[in-house]
C-alpha cells in the first residue's frame, strides 16, 4: 500500500549509497555477466519509494550502478539516503551535496536505524522500519520541505505490517542491472546471538507476508523478464518454521507455473538440517544455496554467543544433509570471538574443507551498537573508541596480532584458487547432483540469452583461462565441466570463484577491510574522485 491524504505536489530523490569493497558485493565478477554493474537490488530504499504518496514524483539512484548527477539534486526537492554503517561516510558526503544544492536532507536504513548519532549532517533521522514515523515524516514533508533549524528524529513505534507493505519500487531502477535479485518474506529473527543486532532492530518475532503478497512481488519481478537469481534477504528464512512450511507449497506451485525463471537462496540458521520436510521443499521450490551464520567451529564458543541453534548437530553432518537436498552450503566465521584460540583458525580451515563450503566469508569480530556484545564490552570496557580502531572496536581475549594473523591466514588458504575450485568439484558431485534441473529453454529463445552467453563465456575464457594467474586451476575444472555439458555450472561456480580469489588478494596486499562492520574504512571513499572508488569498480 501507499500513503494516502498528502496536499502537495513533491519531488523526491531516493538515493542507495555506495557500496565499499567488502567481500559480500561481489564486485570483481560483474564484468562476466553483459549489463550488470551492482550486486543486489537495495530492497529497503525501493520500499519506502513505493511507500510515498502517489502524487509525489520519485527518482531512485542506486550509486552503484550511476552516481546522482548535478541534475537530479536541482530537479528534486529533498534527497532521501540509505545505507548500513560501512557506507556512513559516503551517506554524510550526499547529505553535503544535497545541502549545496539547498535541499532538504533524510536519512533512513540499518545505520541510522541502529545508530542515529552516526548521522550528526541529515535534516531528518527516520529510525526503523516503516510504520507511524514514515506517516508523520510524509505529513512533515508534505506541509514544508524547507530545512529544520535543528535535527528531526523520527522513530517507527508502530511498525506497519509487513503484509502492508508496498511493493518495492522494482521499475524505479533496472533489474537487468543486478547480479541478483532480493525479496523479503518475514522481518526479526526469534534467537539472540551476541554479536548481532537483527533482534534489536527488526524484532524478535518474525512479521510475515502471506504467501499470496509474496507471489504478487515475484509476479512483480518475473514482469522485468530477470535472466539471473533470487536471494531472499529474510534474517532467517526457518525463523518461523510453521509459516515456512506454510509458504514453500506455494512457491513451488509458483515455479512449476512460471518455468523455474529464478534459482533461490536465503539465510537460514542451521537447524534446518534437522527437518528433512522443510528441506524438500526448499529443494523443490529451487533453493539452491544457503548462507548460515557458522561463526566458530567451537560448540563452547558457539554457547557462549548463545548461539545454541548453531550447536544441535555437528556442522559436517548438517553440510551432508544440506547437499542431499541440492542445497549448497555457504558459510560466515568470525575471527576474534571470547573463547576461541589461537588454534581456530585451523578448526576453520579444516572444517570449510571438510563440508564442502565454496563461498565462506572470513570476518574479524566488531561490535555493533545495540548488540548484547556491545553492552558487554561496554561493561567489560574492552570497547576501543572508535577514533582508536584498527581493525576492530574489540579488546580481543586473544592478542589482536594472533586474530589478524589468522584472519590473514584463513583467507589466504580458503581463497586459494586451487581450494576453491575443488570445494566447488565437491558441490558439483555431492550436491548439484541433487538439484531440480528445468531445461534452459524455459527461457524460451531470446538474443538477449544468446548474447548473456557468448558473453559470459568470452569473458570468463578470457579472464580466467588467459589472464589470470590461476589459468592451470581454472582449465583443469572448465574442462570437466564443458565435458559434462554443464556450460551453467562453470558460468556459476566462475563468477563467485573469481571474486573469492581476487578478494583474498586484495586482503594479502592491505586492499581489504578485516570487518565486515568497520564504519569508517580506508576505502570508503566520500567523493566519486576518489581513487579508493575504483577498488569498487575493478574488474
Ligand atoms: C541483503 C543484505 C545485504 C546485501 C546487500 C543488499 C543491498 N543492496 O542493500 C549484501 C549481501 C551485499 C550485504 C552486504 C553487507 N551487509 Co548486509 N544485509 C542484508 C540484509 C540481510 C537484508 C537487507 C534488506 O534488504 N532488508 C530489507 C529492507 C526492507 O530493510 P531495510 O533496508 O532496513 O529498510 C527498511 C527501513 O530501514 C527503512 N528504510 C530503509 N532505507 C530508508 C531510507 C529512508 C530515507 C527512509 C525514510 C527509510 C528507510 O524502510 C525499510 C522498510 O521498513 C540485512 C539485514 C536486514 N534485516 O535488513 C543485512 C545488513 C543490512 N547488512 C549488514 C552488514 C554488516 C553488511 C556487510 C558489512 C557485511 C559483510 N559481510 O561485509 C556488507 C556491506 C555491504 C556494503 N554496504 O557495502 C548489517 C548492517 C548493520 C548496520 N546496522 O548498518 C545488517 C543489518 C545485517 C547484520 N546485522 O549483520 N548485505
Ligand atoms: S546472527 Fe542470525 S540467528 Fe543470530 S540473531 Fe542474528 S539473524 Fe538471528
Amino acid at each position: 500500500m501507499r500513503y494516502v491524504g498528502v496536499q502537495n505536489r513533491r519531488k523526491v530523490l531516493c538515493i542507495f549509497a555506495r557500496y565499499v569493497p567488502v567481500l559480500a558485493n561481489m564486485h570483481h565478477s560483474y564484468h562476466f555477466f553483459p549489463d550488470t554493474q551492482a550486486f543486489m537490488t537495495p530492497q529497503g530504499i525501493l520500499t519506502i519509494a513505493a511507500y510515498l504518496p502517489e502524487e509525489w514524483e520519485v527518482r531512485v539512484v542506486d550509486e552503484n550502478i550511476h552516481p546522482p548527477e548535478d541534475a537530479d539534486f536541482e530537479w528534486a526537492d529533498m534527497v532521501f539516503v540509505s545505507g548500513m554503517h560501512v557506507q556512513r561516510r559516503r551517506m554524510a558526503w550526499l547529505a553535503e551535496r544535497a545541502h549545496a544544492f539547498g535541499k532538504l536532507a533524510v536519512v533512513g536504513g540499518p545505520s541510522v536505524s541502529s545508530r542515529p548519532s552516526y548521522h550528526p549532517g541529515f535534516d531528518i533521522l527516520h529510525v526503523g522500519e516503516l510504520g507511524d514515523a514514515t506517516d508523520q515524516l510524509i505529513q512533515m514533508l508534505d506541509t514544508s520541505v524547507e530545512r529544520p533549524a535543528e535535527q528531526v528524529v523520527l522513530t517507527t513505534e508502530h511498525r506497519l505490517p509487513l503484509n502492508d507493505f508496498p511493493i518495492p519500487a522494482y521499475d524505479l531502477v533496472d533489474l537487468n542491472k543486478y547480479m541478483v535479485l532480493s525479496i523479503q518474506w518475514s522481518s526479526g529473527c526469534p534467537y539472540t546471538c551476541d554479536f548481532c543486532d537483527i533482534p534489536a532492530l527488526y524484532g524478535h518475532e518474525p512479521r510475515l507476508k502471506t504467501p499470496e503478497r509474496v507471489l504478487a512481488e515475484l509476479d512483480a519481478i518475473l514482469a522485468h523478464d530477470p535472466l539471473t537469481a533470487i536471494f531472499w534477504v529474510d534474517d532467517n528464512l526457518i525463523g518461523n518454521k510453521k509459516a515456512a512450511k506454510l509458504l514453500l507449497p506455494h512457491i513451488v506451485e509458483w515455479q512449476k507455473r512460471t518455468g523455474y525463471r529464478l534459482r533461490m537462496s536465503a539465510q537460514c540458521t542451521l537447524n534446518l538440517a534437522q527437518d528433512r520436510d522443510l528441506l524438500a521443499m526448499l529443494r523443490d521450490a529451487f533453493f539452491v544455496g544457503m548462507y548460515f551464520g557458522i561463526e566458530s567451529p567451537s560448540t563452547a564458543t558457539l554457547a557462549g554467543i548463545t548461539k545454541h541453534q548453531n550447536n544441535r548437530m555437528p556442522v559436517r553432518d548438517a553440510a551432508k544433509i544440506f547437499n542431499e537436498f541440492g542445497i549448497e552450503l555457504n558459510a560466515g566465521f568470525i575471527f576474534g570471538m571470547d573463547g576461541d584460540g589461537p588454534d581456530t583458525v585451523d578448526k576453520v580451515i579444516e572444517l570449510v574443507n571438510d563440508a564442502g563450503i565454496p563461498l565462506v566469508l572470513l570476518n574479524v569480530l566488531y561490535a555493533l551498537p545495540k548488540s548484547p556484545l556491545w553492552d558487554k564490552l561496554e561493561a567489560q570496557g574492552r570497547l576501543i573508541p572508535e577514533s582508536d580502531v584498527v581493525d576492530s572496536n574489540v579488546v580481543f581475549q586473544l592478542p589482536a596480532d594472533v586474530v589478524m594473523s589468522q584472519w590473514k591466514k584463513a583467507v589466504k588458504v580458503c581463497y586459494a584458487p586451487k581450494a576453491v575450485f575443488e570445494r566447488y568439484r565437491y558441490n558439483v558431485k555431492h550436491t548439484y547432483v541433487n538439484q531440480l534441473k528445468p531445461s534452459l529453454t524455459r527461457y524460451g529463445f531470446s538474443w538477449r540469452l544468446v548474447h548473456m552467453g557468448v558473453h559470459c563465456l568470452a569473458t570468463i575464457f578470457w579472464t580466467c583461462g588467459v589472464r589470470s594467474n590461476y589459468k592451470r586451476e581454472f582449465w583443469t575444472l572448465a574442462w570437466e565441466l564443458l565435458r559434462a555439458g554443464r556450460v551453467d555450472y562453470l558460468i556459476l561456480i566462475t563468477s563467485v570463484s573469481h571474486h573469492l580469489i581476487r578478494f583474498g588478494e586484495d586482503v594479502l596486499a592491505g586492499r581489504a577491510e578485516p570487518s565486515i562492520y568497520t564504519p569508517d574504512l580506508m576505502h570508503q571513499p566520500a567523493s566519486s574522485s576518489s581513487p579508493a572508488n575504483e577498488l569498487v569498480t575493478i574488474r
